[in-house]
């Protein structure tokens, strides 16, 4: 009896991730429909469906369904956040920006359908995304108008926008501090991911002491992401990647191994994983999903 009870509790992140992928893969697919003009919409899907782990989208639903929420009512704005996050990928690699020719494991996008149409495909999924998430069914408007203006401060200035800035104006510079590394990384990467998870939560219906309590997991599970994307840098290769590996050291970047060494890096990682694990206590069964995915982010290979 206790050991089927037992069986019954266990959780397979693998499991959870199939699952779950499937869906958003089959939701993004429905997304973006191609129309006039054919090329940008051909672009904004090439990205879009070009593969990665989805991990955002996966954050949102996992949020959203440990609140007590369902899946339907996150779909919208997880595949709200992958337009985003792909978007952001796609200008990240223009010859402006990192200037990159692989990304998922495929040509960049501007490499395919030229700079002019990859900014445009960018802008396209950019602005879809805000009328994706305010076309959801089912969900209180108000909770929408929420999810809206804290995707809106994720991604602009005082997000990701202010993130990469910032990460543009410190290449090449050997004087660059913890603090300013750290201002990059909450920013450029930290922000969506919080908003990953704090949206699901605000769809669901969470209280303000909920919505704090979560955004607490994904800042740290968001710094703990960018430590290790900075390892996987320099200790994976292009193949696994499935993106330039060595980017940072050629482009002279602070990185978090480079500032700290690599064991420490490692161990910061673990260490706020732990910490965001410990903070979804109170959640018991409900939160495996969550704890199990800041485990997969600090011990992911690509
Ligand atoms: C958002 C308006 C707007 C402009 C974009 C270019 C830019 C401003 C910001 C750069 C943001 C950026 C590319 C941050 C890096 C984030 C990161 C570590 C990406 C890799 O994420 P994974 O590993 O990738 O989840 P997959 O492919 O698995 O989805």
């Amino acid at each position: 009896m206790v050991v089927a009870d037992a069986q019954e509790q266990e959780f397979s992140l693998d499991q959870y991730l199939k699952e779950k992928k499937t869906i958003v893969e089959a939701a993004l697919d429905q997304s973006v429909v191609i129309d006039e003009p054919v090329t940008v919409y051909e672009a904004m899907r090439y990205s879009l469906l070009a593969g990665g782990k989805r991990l955002r989208p996966i954050l949102c639903l996992a949020a959203c369904e440990m609140l007590g929420g369902t899946a339907e009512m996150a779909m919208n704005t997880a595949c709200a956040l992958e337009m985003i996050h792909t978007m952001s990928l796609i200008h990240d690699d223009l010859p402006a920006m990192d200037n990159d020719d692989l990304r998922r494991g495929k040509p960049t996008n501007h490499k395919v359908y030229g700079e002019d149409i990859a900014i445009l495909a960018g802008d396209g999924l950019l602005s879809y995304a805000f009328e994706y998430v305010a076309r959801t069914k089912n969900v209180p408007a108000e909770r929408l108008l929420q999810v809206v203006i804290r995707l809106g401060q994720a991604v602009g200035a005082e997000g990701l926008v202010g993130g990469q800035v910032v990460d543009l104006q410190s290449e090449g510079k050997t004087d660059i501090t913890e603090e300013t590394l750290t201002f990059i990384h909450t920013h450029k990467t930290g922000a969506l991911l919080e908003v990953c998870v704090t949206s699901g939560a605000i769809l669901a219906g969470a209280t303000e002491a909920e919505i704090l309590k979560l955004q607490k997991y994904a800042q740290n599970i968001g710094l703990a992401f960018q430590i290790v994307d900075d390892i996987l840098d320099i200790t994976q290769t292009a193949e696994e990647l499935g993106k330039t590996a060595g980017k940072d050291l050629d482009a002279q970047k602070a990185t978090y191994p480079s500032i700290w060494g690599l064991e420490k890096s490692k161990a910061e990682a673990q260490r706020l994983t732990e910490e965001a694990i410990a903070s979804l206590g109170e959640y018991g069964e409900g939160a495996a999903p969550l704890k199990a995915l800041a485990e997969y982010i600090v011990n992911r290979k690509n």
